[in-house]
């Protein structure tokens, strides 16, 4: 570069710096100090199967769909506490076989998990159901089998839920095996711990020095900070943009968003994707940060509580008087006791 292309490109960097912000200030338009017009997500691809008939008992169409309804509020949840950074496309599969005892292992002597190999080799196994269905290798970073199981007397405490980390099934995949014993009350926490583990794993393979630790102090976190705080919410929070996006990983792609006014909100689902929360969904300004003007950026009201948010377009949204910016508690109303 020769002087005078260096004194032009640094005349055009000042020109930038200080003058088009004043002809923008001057026309009367406002602008969002350090805005972007897009914004970046990771993609991980999740293939669900639940397995409707095993030794240990057998599950309805409707629970089936109390399954998929589930997930699909993990999905949320999982979108809302990463800061709408992660996000999960969920395929399902639902298998009527036979599913024998002896396909089970027991980890300690009478709690059964799903391996996704069999025990002996025998055929059956969740890596043969894949294969039998035609899942090309490298097509899902986590594959998750949920599994009929209802406990009888002889069977209380008889379960467990366990993940196998990656490189497990089809390929560069984690394994995660779930029984049906707890949907739906305690379903999701089950879902969300498991897939933390396999995330951590997807982090610490693809090179990042981010670790998830304290997974299994969970019960000390929620002495810590109450029950309305999730261990699982705190853990995603944590998270950088740069933890999500900004490694190349085996793992899941990171895709692109517009987001016209910087908030971190994507203005609607880039195509192929249904994103749980955008601008669109929540009927928020693409051109305002804050659409109410509360103190609390759209992003903020969205993220709010662990499974639901302020509303972007009301300032009060408990209204109890104090704006959701001012409010401590902008999900209850102040003086209210918890239901
Ligand atoms: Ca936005
Ligand atoms: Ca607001
Ligand atoms: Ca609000
Ligand atoms: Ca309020």
């Amino acid at each position: 570069m020769n002087l005078l292309k260096l004194a032009v490109s640094a005349v055009q960097t000042v020109f930038r710096k200080l003058y088009i912000p004043a002809l923008v200030t001057l026309a009367g338009i406002a602008t969002t100090p350090g805005s972007a017009a897009a914004g970046e997500y990771l993609r991980l691809k999740v293939l669900v199967i639940v397995y409707t008939n095993t030794f240990a008992g057998s599950v309805t169409s409707s629970e089936v769909e109390n399954v998929r309804r589930e997930v699909d509020e993990a999905v949320e949840f999982i979108w809302r506490s990463s800061r709408m950074r992660l996000h999960l496309v969920v395929d399902d599969l639902t298998l009527h076989d036979y599913v024998p005892e002896d396909h089970f292992i027991q980890p300690k002597p009478g709690r059964y998990v799903l391996p996704y190999w069999t025990r002996d080799g025998a055929s059956g196994s969740v890596v043969d159901d894949l294969a039998d269905f035609g899942y090309a290798s490298d097509s899902y970073d986590i594959v998750v089998a949920f599994y009929a199981f209802e406990p009888g007397p002889e069977r209380r405490n008889h379960f467990g839920a366990g993940s196998y980390g990656v490189d497990s099934v089809l390929g560069k995949a984690g394994y995660i095996t779930i029984p049906m014993t707890w949907a739906p009350k305690t379903f999701n926490d089950y879902f969300e711990h498991e897939f933390l583990h396999i995330l951590s794993d997807i982090f610490r393979e693809g090179g990042s020095d981010t670790d998830l630790p304290l997974l299994h102090n969970g019960d000390f976190f929620e002495f810590l900070n109450g029950k309305d705080v999730s261990y699982e919410k705190w853990m995603l929070d944590g998270l950088t943009d740069a933890d999500y996006t900004g490694k190349s990983r085996r793992w899941g792609t990171v895709q692109g968003f517009k987001d016209r006014d910087g908030d971190g909100v994507p203005d609607y689902s880039p195509y192929g994707d249904d994103l749980r929360i955008t601008e669109e969904t929540l009927g928020s300004s693409t051109s305002e940060p804050d659409t109410d003007g509360d103190g609390l950026s759209d992003l903020e009201e969205a993220i709010a509580g662990a499974r639901s948010g302020t509303d972007p377009n009301d300032p009060d949204t408990d209204g109890d008087g104090l704006l959701d910016g001012d409010d401590p508690d902008p999900l209850k109303a102040s003086g209210a006791e918890a239901q």
